[in-house]
């Protein structure tokens, strides 16, 4: 299991915080995705053999946020 730890740009409320640990935690080899709002930040837990971390990023993209 890999963590990795995102800069999330765009997220402001509790709409942001479902909206990505509900697409995200969707994807399979996703084990858990947790929302930090104040700090702009998105901890991930994925198996790296399942799922990459450019697919998990695309994910966060799709719903309309920047990585960085
Ligand atoms: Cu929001």
């Amino acid at each position: 299991m890999e963590n990795a730890t995102l800069k999330v740009n765009g997220m402001s409320c509790g709409h942001c915080v479902k909206s990505i640990q509900g697409s995200v935690g969707d994807l399979q080899g996703v084990n858990n995705v947790k929302v930090h709002l104040a700090e702009g930040n998105v901890d991930i837990e994925y198996n790296s053999s399942e799922v990459s971390a450019s697919k998990i990023k695309e994910t966060i993209e799709e719903q309309g946020y920047t990585v960085e």
